[in-house]
C-alpha cells in the first residue's frame, strides 16, 4: 500500500473510510490481482500459517554461536534520551518469513540510540526551530502522481480506517484510506489533534521528514542491522524483544492488536492506536517499544532477497547498510525502505512482522498513522554511515 496508489485509485476521504470492494491493480505496479494476492499473502499471512511453512535453519551449534556483545564501556556520557548499544555479533533474521530468511551472522559497531520513538513534542521543537513542513502537509503534485484525479491532489496522509465487518485479508485497501488533512498534527484527520499527545510517537512521517529531523538533531536513522541488534536486547534468536513468550505470566509487553483484524480491536492492551512512548516495559538494553506501537524507519532499502544474498557470502557481515536498490515482488516498481519493530496493528492473525527479525517496508513518501521513527548516533571512533536517500 502506498500513498500514490490511494491517491490514484480511490476517492480521497475526509474522515470516513472510502474504499472500493474490488481489488485493483497498483498504479505503479504491474502484477495481476492473483499474483499480487499471492505475494502479499506470503508476507502477511500471519505467524501461525508462516510457521507451518517455515524452513529449518539447520544449525547445530547454537550454543557456541550465541551473540557476542562488545565489552568496551560506553565511549562517553549519554546524550539526553539516548542509550549506549554495545554492538557485537548476532544472528539476524528469522525463519518465520521468506524475506527474513535465512538467519545470518552480522556484526555491528556500538552506537547510541534514542530510548524511545521520537515524540510529537520533540518533533514540535524541530518544526518550531526550522519551520519544516512535512510531506503530508504539502499538496501532492500532479506530475508526481500521473493519473490521479485533480480533486485527490490535496495534502493528507494514509490513516487506518477499519471496516465495520470482517473482510478478506489479502486486500489492504479495505482498511487504509488517504485522509485529507491527516498529518503529524492531526493523526486521524482534521478533527483529531495532538494537544494531549506530546508523549506519543510522532506519526505520518515520510522518510525525508525523518532525515530532516535527524539532520537538525545531529543524529541519523539506524540501519536495519542496528535496529535489529538493539531490538533483540542482548537475547539470541528470541521471537520478541523480551523473549519467546508473547505474554510472559500473562503480562502484556507491547502495544499490538487484539481481537479480529481489522474490524474488531478488543484493545486488551489499552490502546487502539499509538500509545505514549514508554507505556510498556523496556527491553534488555533499556529501549522502549522496540516491538509494537509504531513501525520505525531504517536507512536500508528493502529487497526481499537481501538476506539470502548476505548469507550466500558465507562470512560474518560487518555493519551491513542494505542493498543498493529496492525490490519488492508484491509491488514491482515501488522502491521501499525497511521498517522495523511492528505497530499497534500487528497481530498473530495478520502482519506478524513485529517479531524480532521480522521486516516491514514502505515507500519513502508514505507516512501513515502507524509509522514513526527513532534515531541513533555513531560512536565518534567509528566512521559514520552514509545515509541512503530515496
Ligand atoms: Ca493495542
Amino acid at each position: 500500500m502506498t500513498r500514490g496508489q490511494l491517491l490514484i485509485l480511490f476517492t480521497v476521504g475526509t474522515l470516513v473510510l472510502a474504499v472500493a470492494g474490488v481489488y485493483l491493480l497498483a498504479a505503479k505496479g504491474g502484477s495481476s490481482p492473483r499474483e499480487k494476492e499471492q505475494t502479499t499473502m506470503t508476507c502477511d499471512m500471519g505467524i501461525s500459517a508462516a510457521r507451518q511453512s517455515r524452513q529449518p535453519t539447520g544449525d547445530g551449534s547454537a550454543q557456541s554461536e550465541a551473540p557476542t556483545l562488545n565489552l568496551a564501556a560506553p565511549p562517553g556520557p549519554a546524550s539526553e534520551g539516548m542509550l549506549w548499544i554495545p554492538g557485537g555479533e548476532f544472528w539476524m533474521g528469522t525463519d518465520e518469513f521468506p524475506d527474513a530468511h535465512p538467519l545470518h551472522r552480522v556484526y555491528v559497531d556500538g552506537f547510541w540510540m534514542d530510548k524511545t520513538e521520537v515524540t510529537t513534542a520533540q518533533f514540535q521543537k524541530f518544526v518550531n526551530a526550522t519551520g519544516y513542513v512535512t510531506i503530508a502537509e504539502r499538496a501532492p503534485r500532479a506530475e508526481d502522481f500521473p493519473g490521479a484525479p485533480p480533486e485527490n491532489l490535496v495534502a493528507g496522509s494514509v490513516v487506518f480506517s477499519p471496516p465495520g465487518h470482517p473482510v478478506k485479508l489479502h486486500d489492504h485497501f479495505q482498511w487504509w484510506s488517504y485522509i485529507k488533512g491527516a498529518n503529524w498534527r492531526h493523526p486521524e484527520g482534521p478533527n483529531s489533534d495532538i494537544a494531549k499527545r506530546g508523549n506519543y510517537p510522532v506519526v505520518h512521517i515520510a522518510y525525508d521528514d525523518a532525515l530532516a529531523y535527524a539532520k537538525w538533531a545531529g543524529k541519523r536513522l539506524p540501519t536495519e542491522a542496528e535496529f535489529e541488534f538493539a531490538q533483540r536486547g542482548g537475547l539470541d534468536r528470541k521471537a520478541y524483544s523480551w523473549g519467546d513468550e508473547f505474554r510472559p505470566a500473562g503480562t502484556i509487553m507491547a502495544n499490538t492488536f487484539q481481537g479480529h483484524f481489522p474490524d474488531h480491536n478488543t484493545v486488551e492492551d489499552g490502546y487502539a492506536t499509538a500509545a505514549p512512548v514508554g507505556s510498556f516495559s523496556p527491553n534488555g538494553y533499556g529501549l522502549y517499544d522496540m516491538t509494537g506501537n509504531v513501525w520505525e524507519w531504517t536507512s536500508d532499502w528493502y529487497r526481499h532477497d537481501y538476506y539470502r544474498t548476505l548469507a550466500a557470502g558465507g562470512s560474518i557481515v560487518r555493519n551491513p547498510q542494505g542493498p543498493p536498490d529496492s525490490v519488492d515482488p508484491s509491488e514491482p516498481g515501488v522502491k521501499k525502505k525497511v521498517h522495523k519493530g511492528g505497530s499497534f496493528l500487528c497481530t498473530d492473525q495478520y502482519c506478524s512482522r513485529y517479531i524480532a527479525g521480522g521486516r516491514g517496508k514502505g515507500e519513502p513518501d508514505t507516512g501513515t498513522n502507524h509509522v514513526g521513527f527513532r534515531l541513533v548516533r555513531s560512536d565518534q571512533r567509528n566512521p559514520p554511515y552514509k545515509a541512503q536517500r530515496p
